[in-house]
């Protein structure tokens, strides 16, 4: 070849944004873009799937903000699907299919059942799902614990008849019976007695908190999971589907594999599994992106070594810098209709707009979140100061097998074949300052966008990324950008030397 070296790889510090006309303010704008081609979001974010990211309650707490969780899925198939069914009956206008407790069980049953779907009472049905009660905290106060492995349901519940709705009850009518009534869950029967939906006053109460959340047609929170494509993959797939799962990134570290592009075909192709949006990824090269359009994924995911916690570019010395890899990824999605996803490396919220106007429609985000409340794992103190442990998904600690706990991270990075002891990680293990509530964080993160928005002067995304131009800068610029030359005396919400 006439020049072996290709192009130049930039990377988010390489550039920046050029300011330009505006009559934008920035509490004013619209950031509603697509994650896939048919699944959208209020807020351009997803959280990474990592096992110190994204379990139920990020993926909660992120769809109620507006954007989506990935959940991991170095875990066994039954814990990730038992995951997606909690964050698909966490909120919901209604839920079809509601946890039941049959009138025989005992209340330490009862009580486990509660725990493992947290929810705080159940309709009692009996084995035609007739509805014979309903049993809540309120029913329990009173039991004196040493009872409650002796004591049944049926003679603890509120028994019918009970205030309940008929099925295809309205919303509106819904909240006036729950409110007339003074009760707190409105049991759907049909003709016939028999249980087919169940409506709580918490799920109102939750719409009006999160107007911007990600929800489905049912009104319950969408929720994305990883999967791979070796041994039992196929089953986690289908496992992940019957629990509810609206999209399956189908996740390894490098996305232009023939393995990869088949068991995007056939999630895409088979009957039971077509109707959920399939994210391809990671991918780094136009080619790359090429690949998984032709294939038939409803969004590319973009990042080859970006990772605040990956050593991919180092160890395998592979990787292209990330603003150019969205760039070089979108000029295959963007004329397909696929939307890109730009994975990795954010380390400021002046970095969301930054990959939009590369290319990207959303930005997925891993080291930025791990230290909120609601990542997987306990806080560590350090000198009197509060962490949270982050770890890449090709660390030791994430690829080992732990007693009986077999790691899936290992086949993310063709690996599967290896014993621990000759596992070549591609990842570090390490911490991140504690953040607090996702909401916080997020609303900073979006606040800086709401920002860049308004100084490109563009109302939505497809404007930001129509208007969006770069300048190229030097380690002098980039000196420059960040505070220098004074001492920082406070903390700030949005910044951190790194
Ligand atoms: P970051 O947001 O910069 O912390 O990067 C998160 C991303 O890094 C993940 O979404 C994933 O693509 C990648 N990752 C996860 N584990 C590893 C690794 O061990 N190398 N990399």
């Amino acid at each position: 070849p006439a020049d072996p070296f290709g192009f130049i790889g930039l990377t988010y510090d390489d550039v920046l944004l050029l300011p330009g006309e505006t009559d934008v303010i920035p509490s004013e704008v619209d950031t509603t873009t697509r994650l896939t081609r048919e699944i959208s979001l209020s807020i351009p974010l997803v959280s990474a799937a990592m096992d110190t990211v994204t379990e139920s309650r990020m993926a909660i707490a992120l769809a109620r903000q507006g954007g989506i969780g990935v959940l991991h899925r170095n875990l066994s198939i039954e814990a990730q699907a038992h995951q997606v069914d909690l964050v698909k009956r966490s909120e919901s206008g209604m839920v079809s299919d509601p946890v039941t407790v049959g009138p025989d069980a005992t209340l330490a049953e009862l009580d486990a059942l509660c725990a493992k779907y947290r929810v705080s009472g159940l309709p009692v049905v009996d084995a035609d799902r007739r509805l014979l009660g309903i049993i809540t905290n309120r029913d329990l106060r009173f039991v004196p614990p040493g009872e409650f492995t002796t004591r049944r349901v049926a003679d603890t519940m509120t028994s019918m008849p009970l205030v309940t709705g008929p099925v295809g009850i309205s919303n509106d009518d819904a909240a006036a019976l729950l409110g007339k009534h003074k009760v707190e869950k409105l049991p759907l029967v049909d003709a016939d007695g028999r249980l087919q939906g169940l409506i709580t006053v918490k799920d109102f109460v939750k719409s009006e908190q999160y107007p911007l959340a990600t929800k489905d047609a049912s009104g319950r929170l969408v929720v994305a999971a990883a999967v791979g494509f070796f041994g039992d993959a196929w089953d986690r797939v289908t496992a992940l589907v019957e629990a509810g799962v609206d999209a399956l990134v189908v996740d390894t570290a490098n996305g232009h594999a023939r393995l990869m592009l088949d068991m995007v075909r056939r999630i895409k192709s088979d009957p039971a599994t077509r109707h959920v949006q399939v994210i391809g990824g990671n991918i780094a090269t136009r080619d790359g992106a090429q690949a998984l359009v032709d294939a038939g994924v409803d969004a590319v995911k973009v990042g080859v070594g970006p990772g605040s916690i990956c050593t991919t570019r180092v160890v395998a010395g592979v990787g292209v810098p990330q603003v150019t890899a969205v760039y070089e990824a979108s000029l295959a999605a963007k004329p397909a209709g696929v939307p890109v996803i730009a994975d990795g490396g954010l380390q400021y919220s002046g970095d969301i707009a930054k990959a939009l106007v590369a290319g990207a429609d959303s930005v997925m985000v891993g080291g930025l979140i791990a230290g909120c409340d609601e990542s997987p794992g306990d806080l560590v103190f350090v000198n009197g100061k509060q962490f949270k442990r982050y770890r890449g998904m090709a660390s030791l600690g994430a690829m080992q097998s732990r007693g009986d706990r077999r790691s899936y991270s290992k086949d993310r990075y063709f690996q599967g074949n290896l014993s621990d002891d000759e596992i070549i990680t591609e990842g570090i293990e390490g911490q991140v300052p504690y953040r607090g509530p996702l909401s916080a964080v997020a609303h900073q993160l979006v606040g800086g966008l709401h920002q860049s928005m308004f100084y490109v002067g563009a109302h939505t995304v497809p404007e930001l990324q129509a208007r969006g131009k770069f300048v190229r800068i030097t380690p002098a610029g980039l000196k420059e950008s960040h505070p220098h030359d004074v001492q920082m005396i406070s903390e700030s919400p949005n910044y951190t030397v790194r």
